[in-house]
């Protein structure tokens, strides 16, 4: 059983200890449950950018935003499954869709369970953040066999009111529950160098750790200063509040001991975090990465930067299992 009963202590604990010790428990922690030296990649698509009603802090697609970012509609399904079909040419094994949206609308649904079942039918994994959903919302993406729902914690439960406040901690964990009732697979995380605490990483792990059941996907952003947006402008005024490297590193590695069997993903913010940096992250842990040259309204390394980077570290993609294969016992005539 994958313990779920951490304490704020333990982690703590995990945090201070001298960072050689805490990489050697995080590479033992890795091998025990993942293949080491591999590493999945994910594309990011914004299916419907701008104008969200959320205040969230770090975010260009806020009103409350002054990011220049000009609202467009829903797109259209086969612009998107355009865009699922480079993702997959690219060597992509999840596509994962985003709509800067408080919730969606019931209108939007039958659109949204298009693309889903479209991209699945690739063969390539779904994944989809649309903010907010009712349980009924959760059962219709599950039956158009969404993979993995995105929905994030961003920080700690009290620092949560200082990055958002038009929703609070407890609704993210609602929408959580929902998912997983629906049967959905969880991908959830946050933010660090928000100029939080390190008390703050500690509650934001913990908070990770020792829900229900861990998140089998664990996106870990460093920040990416949006000009016009409060932390951007807070960033831009304050350079020091920039996560120094190596917390960076001790916060991917204590979440990858505290949630071995996840996927612990490096997500937005790369482009600002050096080569040595992430490989450091790869040695803690990390075992998946957003490719291509745009995140969702910000720029991303992009897949020859990051060809390059797998090279010289001797890392390679992570093959994307057969819809069918973990069910089928070769040669036993049998299925599950
Ligand atoms: N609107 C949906 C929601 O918030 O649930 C989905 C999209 S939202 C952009 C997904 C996540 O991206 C956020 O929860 C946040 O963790 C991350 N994010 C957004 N802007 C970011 C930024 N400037 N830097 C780092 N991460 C960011
Ligand atoms: C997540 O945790 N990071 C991704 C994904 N989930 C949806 C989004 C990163 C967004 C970075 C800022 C932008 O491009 O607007
Ligand atoms: Fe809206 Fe999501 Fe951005 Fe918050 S993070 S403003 S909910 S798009």
């Amino acid at each position: 059983m994958t313990r779920t009963d951490w304490t704020r202590a333990d982690v703590a604990a995990l945090f201070d200890l001298p960072f050689d010790d805490l990489m050697f428990r995080a590479q033992t922690v890795h091998r025990q449950h993942h293949a080491p030296g591999e590493v999945q990649l994910c594309t990011l698509l914004s299916i419907k950018t701008g104008g969200c009603p959320e205040d969230c802090g770090y975010c260009s697609q806020s009103v409350k935003a002054d990011s220049g970012l000009k609202a467009d509609k829903l797109m259209d399904v086969t612009a998107v499954l355009a865009s699922a079909a480079e993702a997959k040419a690219a060597g992509s094994q999840r596509f994962c869709m985003g709509a800067a949206w408080r919730e969606p609308k019931d209108r939007d649904m039958d659109a949204i369970v298009e693309m889903v079942s479209g991209v699945r039918a690739m063969g390539l994994e779904t994944c989809m953040t649309l903010g907010m959903l009712t349980a009924d919302q959760a059962r219709r993406l599950a039956e158009a066999g969404l993979d993995y729902y995105n929905h994030n914690i961003d920080t700690s439960p009290e620092n949560y009111g200082n990055v958002i406040t038009t929703r609070t901690f407890q609704e993210r964990l609602d929408t959580l529950s929902e998912v997983r009732a629906a049967g959905i697979s969880v991908c959830c995380g946050g933010i660090v160098g928000m100029g939080e605490t390190r008390a703050d990483r500690v509650g934001f792990v913990h908070a990770l750790a020792t829900l229900p059941q861990h998140p089998e996907s664990v996106p870990v952003n460093a920040l990416v200063p949006v000009k016009g947006t409060v932390l951007g402008n807070m960033l831009a005024d304050t350079p020091l509040a920039k996560i120094d490297d190596i917390e960076f590193v001790r916060t991917v590695a204590v979440a990858r001991i505290t949630m071995p069997r996840s996927m612990v993903r490096l997500s937005a913010g790369r482009e600002s975090v050096s080569e040595a940096t992430q490989a450091l992250c790869f040695m803690a842990g990390a075992n998946s990465i957003f490719t291509g040259d745009k995140l969702l309204t910000t720029g991303n390394a992009g897949g020859g930067a990051d060809a390059a980077l797998f090279a010289k570290l001797g890392l390679k993609p992570m093959v994307a299992e057969e819809p069918m294969r973990a069910s089928i016992k070769i040669g036993s005539g049998e299925s599950e």
